[in-house]
């Protein structure tokens, strides 16, 4: 009897010294895995489907190659999922190790292929996924049982006006062993209606909030609950965006589900004192704000009008309060940083001091207006797609050197966690974390990079050459940014301004 395998995997990318990124602990599931798995129905037209997720950033050996070959008992389609730019290459050198090895269906999806242009890699065997994996999927699987993947999927539009109502399976109890702690990542709503020139956010999910039934979410709580799960990290960039945050949050302390959670929330947070508590009261132990700049004049040159550094000390007081960790996440190295701005941003972060900070360094994303800028200008200097991971310099910066960058990266680490220890009096998970934090910066490793206590086990002299034979290429080239349809256009022009003064009086001046 025919039978369909689908291997979902998150692929890793390759690290400064080549070796395939992993770790022994992962940092969070992968919430695409889960999210694509379960969107996959357990038969189609009576036909058994049987799915396999592999986080790879956390698999600690080869054996999850076992599946990717061809089984002539099975039908298989491999999909490399949630692909960033930072892991394409990874992707592609899946994919090629899948096609050789003579599995006939692979496809790659996520936010690279879905905002830059993959055209120079396709028609070589490997499918591209340019749209959600609500609007194309279902034919994704119905093709490879039929026989053969069409080049592209999801060309014409890439978002779809109404999300399902999918309720997640979460991870088995022995995948969750792999992390850090019983975590799932949920997307209760997505899109944002801001405009932050730097950010693939609003590219990969549009400026038009959407979002799921509050129940349906809530199913996938108590599924999660029942599954062993401990922690919630609702993915979703800004919660305090979402219409229904405040019906969810109440479903979730009238039900006592006893899930510890975190969130993402924009910085006009700080003018929604009651969401905050309720957020506190709902089990919020750690609100995630892109805080990026103390300088105005910054954050307008970006497009983050919404951000006044004045409400920042607020947003931290309200936290504090409420019983969650402010989590303040940083960016050094804008067009009018200096050396002084960024040890004056340090000073101030000190002096604010939320209980956890991550810096980056901007990073031109492909897919982004930012992007598009820098290189019509000629200011990208760095040709290989692994370095566009926030942690290295990929740009002609006016005042600081590539090394220069670096180094001021990971001693932001440094010197802060170095403050947070010296200070004393951090609670057993603040102190663990900033232990961690400090000694992986000081290796000049970035502490975000999704796991802990890296492991070697293959590198890209492996994958080189099936690289070269499949696509012909040694580094795929920096693409262009993928213009929207006409559809996705009016999709974000139905983006409702009025859910950015939702809870807020949000201020664009
Ligand atoms: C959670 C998260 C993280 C976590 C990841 C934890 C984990 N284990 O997954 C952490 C904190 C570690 C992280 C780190 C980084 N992240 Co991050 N992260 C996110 C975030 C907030 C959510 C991703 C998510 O889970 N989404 C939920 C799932 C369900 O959505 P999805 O993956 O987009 O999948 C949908 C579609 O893309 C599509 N799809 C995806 N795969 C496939 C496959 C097929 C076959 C099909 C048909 C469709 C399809 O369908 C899905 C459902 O609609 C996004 C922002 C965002 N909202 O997307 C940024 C985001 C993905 N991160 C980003 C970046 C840049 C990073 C960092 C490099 C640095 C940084 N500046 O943040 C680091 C890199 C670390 C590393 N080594 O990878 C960028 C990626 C940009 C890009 N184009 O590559 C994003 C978009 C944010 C941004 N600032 O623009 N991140
Ligand atoms: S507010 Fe956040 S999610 Fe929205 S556009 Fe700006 S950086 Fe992106």
């Amino acid at each position: 009897m025919t039978q369909l395998r689908v291997v979902l995997i998150k692929p890793s990318k390759y690290g400064i010294d080549g070796s395939v990124e992993r770790f022994r602990k992962g940092y969070m599931p992968n919430a695409t895995l889960w999210h694509i798995a379960s969107l996959t129905p357990k038969t189609i037209d009576n036909i058994p489907v049987e799915v396999h997720t592999i986080d790879e950033y956390v698999w600690q050996d080869l054996s999850y190659f076992q599946l990717l070959h061809q089984d002539p008992q099975v039908i298989t389609l491999v999909a490399l999922v949630g692909v960033q730019s930072h892991q394409l290459h990874r992707a592609l050198d899946l994919a090629a190790y899948a096609r050789h090895r003579g599995v006939r269906h692979c496809v790659i999806g996520g936010p690279h292929p879905m905002t830059c242009d993959t055209t120079s890699l396709q028609g070589r065997g490997v499918s591209f996924a340019l749209a959600e994996a609500e609007l194309i999927w279902p034919q994704i699987l119905e093709d490879a049982l039929a026989g053969e993947l069409r080049p592209v999927y999801g060309a014409g539009r890439r978002w779809t006006e109404q999300l399902p109502d999918l309720v997640i399976n979460p991870p088995s109890s022995a995948d969750l062993t792999r992390y850090g702690a019983p975590i799932l990542g949920l997307y209760p709503v997505r899109g944002c209606p801001y405009k932050c020139n730097f950010c693939s956010v609003i590219k990969i999910s549009g400026q038009q909030v959407r979002s799921p039934t509050v129940e349906s979410t809530l199913e996938s709580l108590r599924r999660a609950k029942r599954g062993g799960v401990k922690i919630v990290k609702f993915v979703s960039d800004n919660f305090n965006k979402f219409p229904q945050a405040r019906e969810l949050l109440q479903a979730m302390i009238d039900e006592d589900l006893g899930l510890k959670f975190y969130c993402q929330c924009d910085t006009q947070i700080a003018k929604d004192p009651a969401l905050v508590e309720l957020l506190g009261k709902a089990r919020c132990y750690e609100m995630f704000v892109g805080v990026e700049s103390f300088n105005r004049k910054t954050l307008k040159a970006a497009g983050k009008y919404h951000n006044h550094p004045e409400s920042y000390a607020e947003i931290i007081r309200l936290c504090n309060n409420a019983g969650i960790r402010p989590h303040f996440s940083n960016i050094i190295g804008f067009p009018d940083d200096d050396e002084q701005e960024i040890q004056h941003h340090l000073e101030i972060l000190k002096t604010l001091h939320p209980r956890i900070a991550s810096f980056y360094i901007l990073t031109p994303i492909p897919g982004t207006e930012q992007y598009d800028d820098f290189r019509a200008e000629g200011r990208i200097t760095e040709i290989n797609l692994d370095r566009f991971d926030g942690s290295c310099a990929t740009w002609t910066h006016p005042r600081l050197s590539r090394e220069r960058l670096e180094e001021l990266l990971y001693r932001s680490y440094t010197q802060y966690y170095g403050f947070l220890l010296k200070n004393g009096g951090l609670p057993d998970d603040d102190l663990r974390f900033a232990v961690f934090s400090r000694y992986t910066a000081g290796l000049r490793r970035h502490p975000m990079a999704g796991g802990y206590d890296r492991i070697r086990v293959d590198a890209l002299p492996d994958y080189v050459a099936l690289r070269r034979e499949t696509y012909d290429i040694n580094f795929a080239p920096l693409p262009e940014s993928l213009r929207l349809s006409v559809e996705d256009e009016a999709l974000n022009r139905r983006a409702d301004w009025r859910v950015v003064r939702l809870n807020t009086q949000a201020t664009v001046n």
